[in-house]
């Protein structure tokens, strides 16, 4: 007989209640209670209805910054009336509730730290920031997009050199992630006693890798994720269902149990 996913919860935020460093690694599902649609789900997922050879390369920008350049302001602009979720809003209230909590998201949207996640890293970037596609200027060269006169139809020129095209500050595929950003998420992920990774498949490498590396150096994972994916199999604990649902019930157990402390070990010391 299988356990169930009350059981799982309360398990994981036993687990939880215990770390002393909790890293969170999120990606697209969890922003999909946001009305934001991920990559790989069928048949609402980016990559079944567009190209990401076309849309999400170099090689493809070169060839039309235009169509790319469009695509991405309609994305912005989705994004732009997108709310943070309950999801987002538990992965929050867990900063309240623990000695430390890093997040590290795949995702470019915003809304961890629009719900009060005070330490993110933006593993792909941030579609709020923009730069030169040649980074004239050294990498990366930031190009502030409300100095500039531009339409969702052409992609602008940089206005420090004129050359390079305006592109939004993300991560393409075959493009380095920022160094900073993946060197912090790979020593946080060697540190931390517990992952928790929520709404990503784990296909798309380096981040699919940071659960790994996290339980090869002792820590226990966490998976919350409608549907079990390539993370799964190295999951302590999976709880089923999705993040908007499932989170707010791991905060309300964390709470029960850090409530239910002894005197003078319900203080967490965060800071
Ligand atoms: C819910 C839910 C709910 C649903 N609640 N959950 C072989 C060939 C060629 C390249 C490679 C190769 N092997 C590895 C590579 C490298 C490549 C890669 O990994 N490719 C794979 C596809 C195989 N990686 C790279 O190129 C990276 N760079 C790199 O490795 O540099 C070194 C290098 C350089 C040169 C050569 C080789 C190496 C860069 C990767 C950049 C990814 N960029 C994107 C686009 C960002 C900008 C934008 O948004 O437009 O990032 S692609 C896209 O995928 C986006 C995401 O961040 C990323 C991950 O997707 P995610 O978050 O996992 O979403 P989904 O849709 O896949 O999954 C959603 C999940 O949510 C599912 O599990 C659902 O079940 C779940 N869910 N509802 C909770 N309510
Ligand atoms: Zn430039």
């Amino acid at each position: 007989m299988g356990t169930s996913l009350e059981q799982n919860i309360e398990q994981a935020a036993c687990l939880i209640s215990q770390a002393t460093l909790l890293v969170v690694s999120s990606g697209a599902g969890i922003s999909k209670e946001s009305g934001i649609p991920t990559f790989r789900d069928a048949p609402t997922g980016l990559w079944a209805n567009y190209n990401p050879e076309q849309l999400a390369t170099r090689h493809g920008f070169r060839r039309s910054p235009d169509l790319v350049w469009s695509w991405y302001m309609m994305r912005r602009d989705l994004l732009s009336e997108a709310r943070p979720n309950p999801g987002h809003y538990a992965v929050a209230e867990l900063e309240r509730l623990l000695p430390r909590v890093v997040v590290l998201t795949q995702n470019i949207d915003g809304l961890h730290a629009q719900a009060g996640s005070s330490d993110v890293v933006e593993l792909h970037g941030s579609i709020r920031r923009f730069k030169c596609f040649d980074n004239c200027r050294g990498d990366p060269t930031p190009i502030d997009l409300e100095t500039l006169e531009y339409t969702h139809d052409v992609a602008p020129r940089c206005p420090h050199c004129g050359v390079g095209y305006v592109r939004p500050d993300v991560v393409w595929f075959g493009e380095m992630l920022p160094a900073g950003a993946i060197d912090r998420a790979f020593t946080l992920a060697r540190l931390c006693d517990v992952m928790l990774v929520i709404g990503t498949s784990g296909i798309v490498q380096p981040a699919a890798s940071l659960p790994v590396e996290a339980k090869q150096a002792g820590a226990r994972v966490v998976e919350v994720n409608p549907e079990p994916g390539l993370i799964t199999p190295h999951a302590d604990i999976f709880l089923q269902g999705p993040s908007g649902e499932v989170l707010p019930q791991v905060v309300a157990m964390l709470r029960a149990i850090r409530g239910s402390a002894p005197d003078g070990q319900n203080q967490t010391g965060a800071s």
